[in-house]
């Protein structure tokens, strides 16, 4: 124990004297690649963490950042993390599970109650463990952000109970769990990447998708989707992601200033995204969309659905992990 306070003591003093290790950091151009447009709280979080980056390598090291996809997918970018073409990105966990299993834990439905339980669960040693899988597979996982709680558009019908989403062609992220519930909810579930489904909103190819009141909000879907319904289904993370081929040719000062900065974007955007959220479901009234809540039965019926879904994440990722998911959750309840 003493051991692991001194070392951990000689960590922080070795970070800390900063501009000692100045000649550690090397030019570097670094491409980070993300989803939502440039408005969106991912764009502005995204700003935070160039900026911080800027400011801890004394300008050394540059983040070129491309929004909307313009590098590609999540998965695309992710591939090309892996691969070594591409530097850094930011996109959904829920993409990740095809590379790395555990991953499904946090498409559990109705997992978490509030944010506050995400960041304990996701920031603790959970987190913390599911994020360190990723480097066996090519990836290092800096921080998570906020996606946020899932809420159900459509262009339909107004969802008021279960029923209502029999035959809505819903487009789901690419990851079977999503597949999997939906399907148990009865809707046509369609995988489709983020960065189709706005086109395939638009030219009716599906009828509906979820998503953040956040995303709805900065994506337009408001502009091709009549009717929301609050379900709160489940809470999406972000996570910021570096390819381990270049995050292994950097120097520990280049790594403290990647991370550092990842850290400070993390707190940004969750206050950031929260500001937002608080406000975007009266925004998105006033753009003229129909909003309507679940009644409390009609939510426990799907809820009561859902929970088929937990065995087969359990068996996936692994019942020690699972259980071990589950004690931090109600740890975190306060239970
Ligand atoms: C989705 C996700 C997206 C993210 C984003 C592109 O529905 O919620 O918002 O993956 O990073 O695909």
């Amino acid at each position: 124990m003493q051991r692991r306070t001194l070392l951990t003591a000689a960590v922080i003093a070795t970070l800390s004297i900063g501009s000692a290790f100045a000649q550690d950091i090397k030019p570097r151009l670094i491409r980070f690649g993300y989803g939502l447009n440039e408005q969106s709280n991912q764009g502005r979080a995204t700003k935070v963490f160039v900026d911080e980056v800027d400011k801890l390598s004394g300008g050394k090291m540059k983040i070129r950042a491309f929004g909307a996809a313009s590098l590609g997918s999540d998965v695309q970018m992710q591939q090309a993390l892996i691969g070594g073409a591409q530097e850094m990105m930011v996109g959904s966990t829920a993409t990740l599970v095809g590379i790395t299993k555990e991953m499904a834990l946090w498409d559990t439905p109705f997992l978490f109650n509030n944010a506050k339980e995400a960041d304990v669960v996701l920031d603790g040693p959970v987190g913390t463990k599911v994020r360190a899988k990723l480097e066996e597979k090519g990836l290092v996982g800096l921080v998570y952000w906020e996606n946020g709680f899932r809420n159900l558009t459509n262009n339909t019908r107004a969802v008021n109970k279960l029923e209502d989403l029999n035959g809505i062609k819903l487009r789901v992220m690419q990851n079977n769990v999503f597949l999997d519930s939906f399907k148990t909810l009865g809707a046509n579930a369609v995988p489709l990447p983020f960065s189709e489904l706005f086109s395939a909103l638009e030219t009716k190819a599906v009828d509906g998708q979820e998503n953040p009141f956040n995303t709805i909000l900065s994506s337009k879907f408001y502009e091709v989707q009549k009717y929301l319904t609050i379900t709160n289904h489940v809470y999406s993370p972000w996570i910021v992601l570096v390819s381990k081929k270049f995050w292994d040719g950097l120097s520990p000062a280049e790594k403290n200033v990647l991370l550092k900065s990842a850290e400070k974007s993390r707190d940004f955007e969750r206050k950031d995204t929260r500001d937002e959220a608080a406000k975007a479901l009266a925004d998105l009234k006033g753009k003229g969309m129909q909003i309507n809540e679940l009644s409390p039965t009609e939510a426990a019926r799907m809820r009561d659905k859902l929970t088929r879904v937990n065995a087969s994440i359990a068996a996936n990722v692994g019942m020690d992990l699972w259980n071990e998911t589950q004690a931090a959750v109600s740890k975190a309840r306060g239970g």
